[in-house]
């Protein structure tokens, strides 16, 4: 039997289901191990089910030659260096599409939440300051028909810009790394446009493309003084994709109207400008969390770490060039 580490909580009955394949070695008390932690549990595993919170890069996978598959229970793996495991012949999984809809429903609720000023509203009622109707209260920008920008049009990009385009009436503007099909542009009359457009254009900017060195502040001080003053920013993305710091002055210079993050650079710490902000609504990286979702994300983990290890095709695999697996 393959020994394997599963290296956060996890849900009871899917870790059932992998004791039913596997010896488990099993995080749950939930620390957030230190990458020595990390490194001493995966002594003598095949395979590790991991969340964006842990690192596993070369040092790890040359300090542990055994293991042949990390699973991680997320559709981003910035935190597992693939060229690592491509040269190493380890394979890593990823969970993609059962947790589209859901977060696209977050980002598009993070949205609104931003342009109708939602959570600075709900602060100033529980604060008892609430002792009048006033004309001007909290008056926000319009959802509805305002111009929808979207920086990274993958499947998260895309169900948000189907929710703003059919459900919304929004004119959708994005960029990406590449340009859709006609046909999926077409019922969702997306434009695809320069980043400098997009930045210009945007009433309501979200972004969702993946974290990688080439979009390391791809929102910094000088993208933002492209935006609209009127516009917001939605970061459900990753953090480190937004220069928090640059985001913080532009939003107390008011350079910018408001801003939306679910993800931080160097989360779960929060730069502690943003927390004085009003005009910022922040969620602590919650966008895929529902409890269905995240059932079908533990179990799609699973069902990867069962397959690769039974030396079968895992249903998601990041880095497919490196099947079939030697050693399992
Ligand atoms: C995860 C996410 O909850 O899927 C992703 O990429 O950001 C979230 O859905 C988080 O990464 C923990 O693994």
């Amino acid at each position: 039997m393959h020994r394997i580490l599963v290296a956060r909580a996890l849900y009871p009955e899917t870790l059932a289901r992998l004791r039913q394949h596997f010896e488990v070695d099993y995080n749950g008390d939930d620390i957030v191990f230190s990458p020595r932690e990390l490194s001493q549990r995966l002594q003598g595993k095949a395979g590790a089910l991991t969340t964006g919170s842990e690192r596993i890069d070369a040092s790890v996978l040359d300090a542990h030659p055994q293991l042949r598959v990390v699973a991680n229970m997320a559709v981003g793996y910035n935190n597992l260096d693939i060229a690592a495991f491509d040269a190493r012949g380890v394979l890593a999984t990823n969970t993609p599409d059962v947790l589209t809809e859901t977060t696209a429903d977050f980002g598009f609720a993070l949205m609104m939440a931003t342009a109708r000023r939602m959570a600075e509203s709900e602060h100033f009622l529980r604060a008892g300051q609430w002792t009048k109707w006033r004309y001007d209260m909290f008056a926000g920008s319009d959802v509805h028909g305002a111009t929808l920008g979207i920086l990274g049009m993958g499947r998260i990009g895309q169900a948000i810009a189907r929710r703003g385009a059919l459900g919304f009436g929004m004119p959708v503007i994005y960029h990406n790394r590449s340009r859709l099909p006609a046909d999926q542009e077409g019922p969702i009359g997306a434009r695809y446009v320069d980043k400098a457009t997009l930045l210009r254009e945007a009433d309501h900017l979200v972004l969702v493309l993946p974290y990688s060195a080439g979009s390391h502040h791809a929102i910094g001080a000088a993208e933002l003084a492209q935006m609209k003053p009127t516009a917001t920013l939605t970061n459900i993305a990753r953090g480190g994709i937004v220069d928090d710091a640059a985001l913080a002055r532009a939003l107390s210079e008011r350079r910018i109207s408001a801003a939306g993050l679910d993800v931080f650079e160097g989360e779960p710490a929060v730069n502690p400008a943003l927390l004085d902000l009003p005009n910022v609504v922040l969620t602590p990286h919650i966008a895929s969390a529902t409890e269905r979702t995240r059932r079908a994300m533990a179990d799609l983990a699973a069902d990867n770490l069962i397959a690769a290890l039974a030396g079968s095709r895992p249903p998601t695999p990041v880095n497919p060039g490196v099947l079939p697996l030697a050693g399992v």
